[in-house]
């Protein structure tokens, strides 16, 4: 693996330094040329490396959106592909992955004009996904993910250059305290945390179940969250969360009888297209970093779901 000039050196030298954010969070002209984010959410995001949307699907669509997640929770053929991750005890569906490939309901709500308004807001160029998952944490048994950076993961094994990519979840489901829902660290973003031990080959056959390389040193964590405590934006279904690709987040397991299910979109600038990985032998798999950048062209998403029937008007 030939040497290239890394500013986010990870995995490689078994250091754990805290380093700086080298770009922008917000693009520099966001403030400028206005957008469908106020000045206001555009500070709330700059600073806390996220921003919650509330109430942003109806009721109805979030009904048939998640029927379409249930579909494909039990659709055998996509069970047994390689885009499903399974619980390791259960064999339950825990993620697909690239869901936009199986369903078409969930190709267009990825390209909805009011999602790629707002994260082209952000970024300030046209995106393309990165990656896409639909999270399908099961009730009572539903595992924890340890706290860790996106970004570390999609630098060190995907080549991301730059952190220019935001995440985008859509709760399927109503999103308590007590479900497991995401926890972020406010501020977070503003670091990068370098992980000390080598990326394992085929890291990802076991990172996706559950994350041990990668991740944060306790006292990165403490420093981390001494800076900006831990936040757990929650809501009901069809609530929208966005966060920068390097803040730091994780999840509880979730041991209530209520699922937590959300679609997730990794919305990249196309400025930012994948590189070889940074700190790993191989590319990892198309449905996981993708290389075939192409500018999303944005749908009418609400109006798509009311034409499909699913939605009556
Ligand atoms: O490895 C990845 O790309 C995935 N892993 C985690 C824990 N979050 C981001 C991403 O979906
Ligand atoms: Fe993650």
């Amino acid at each position: 693996m030939e040497l290239v000039n890394d500013k986010y050196p990870s995995r490689t030298d078994g250091l754990e330094q805290i380093l700086p954010r080298e770009e922008p969070i917000v693009a520099g002209n966001a403030r400028k040329t206005g957008g469908p984010l106020t000045v206001a959410q555009l500070n709330s995001y700059e600073e806390d490396g996220f921003l919650f949307l509330d109430s942003f699907y109806d009721e109805e669509s979030v009904a048939t959106l998640h029927e379409e997640a249930e579909r494909l929770r039990v659709y055998e053929k996509v069970r047994q592909s390689e885009l499903a991750v399974t619980e390791p005890t259960s064999g339950e569906t825990r993620s697909i992955f690239a869901v936009q490939t199986v369903s078409d309901l969930f190709s267009k709500l990825s390209r909805d004009s009011r999602l790629l308004d707002i994260v082209r807001h952000l970024l300030g160029t046209e995106v393309y996904l990165h990656q896409t998952r639909l999270n399908l944490k099961p009730g009572f048994r539903g595992k924890e993910f340890y706290w860790h950076s996106d970004f570390e993961t999609w630098h060190t094994e995907d080549g991301m250059p730059e952190m220019r990519a935001i995440s985008c979840s859509i709760a399927l489901t109503d999103n308590y305290d007590f479900n497991g829902p995401l926890m972020l660290l406010p501020g977070s973003h503003k670091y990068f945390c370098q992980c000390a031990e080598l990326t394992p080959d085929n890291h990802y056959q076991q990172s996706l179940k559950k994350q041990d390389f990668g991740v944060p040193s306790d006292e990165q964590m403490k420093w981390l969250t001494d800076q900006g405590g831990i936040a757990i934006p929650k809501g009901a279904a069809g609530s929208v969360l966005l966060f920068d690709s390097n803040t730091m987040h994780g999840s509880n397991s979730n041991i209530t009888p209520y699922p937590r299910r959300n679609a997730l979109f990794v919305y990249n600038s196309m400025d930012n297209a994948l590189e070889e990985p940074y700190a790993a032998e191989h590319r990892r798999p198309w449905y996981l970093g993708n290389r075939s950048p192409e500018a999303l062209i944005p749908v009418d998403f609400n109006a798509e779901i009311k034409k499909s029937g699913s939605v009556s008007d």
